[in-house]
C-alpha cells in the first residue's frame, strides 16, 4: 500500500525522479540523493513499511536483502566488500519512514563510516 505523504513512496510511483539503478517486481534501487560513499544506493520494497520494525514479512527482507547483493555486484563491490545498513527509527537518525537498506562501497570502511 501506499502512503501519500511518504517520499520513497512518491519515487515508486514516478511523482518524484530518482537515479534508478535496479528494479524488479517487489523493489527499486536508486542512487542515494547525498552519497556518503563512492558507492551509495538504497533499495526500498515498492510496498510500503515504515521500517525494518514495522513487521515485515521475511518474504520482502529476501526481496530487499537479494537486491542489495544484486546491486553491489552490478557496481562491482563483491570482491573488496561492502556495507549494507537499515537505520531504524529515532535512536539510529531514519529520516525516511519509508523501510530501505542503504549499499555502501568503494572505498575501505572503518567504524567512523556510515
Ligand atoms: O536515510 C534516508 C536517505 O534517503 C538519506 O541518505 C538521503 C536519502 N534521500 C532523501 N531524499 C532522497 C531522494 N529524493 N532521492 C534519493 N535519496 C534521497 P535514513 O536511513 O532514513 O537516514
Amino acid at each position: 500500500m501506499s502512503h501519500d505523504d511518504c517520499l520513497f513512496c512518491k519515487i515508486i510511483a514516478g511523482e518524484i525522479p530518482c537515479k534508478k539503478v535496479y528494479e524488479s517486481n517487489s523493489v527499486l534501487a536508486f542512487e542515494d540523493i547525498s552519497p556518503q560513499m563512492p558507492v551509495h544506493v538504497l533499495v526500498i520494497p515498492k510496498t510500503h513499511y515504515d521500517s525494518l520494525a514495522d513487521s515485515v514479512p521475511p518474504a520482502v527482507l529476501g526481496d530487499v536483502f537479494s537486491a542489495a547483493a544484486h546491486v553491489a555486484e552490478m557496481k562491482g563491490l563483491t570482491k573488496r566488500g561492502f556495507r549494507v545498513i537499515a537505520n531504524t527509527n529515532d535512536d539510529a537518525q531514519q529520516t525516511v519512514h519509508h523501510l530501505h537498506v542503504h549499499v555502501l562501497g568503494g572505498a575501505p570502511m572503518n567504524s567512523g563510516n556510515p
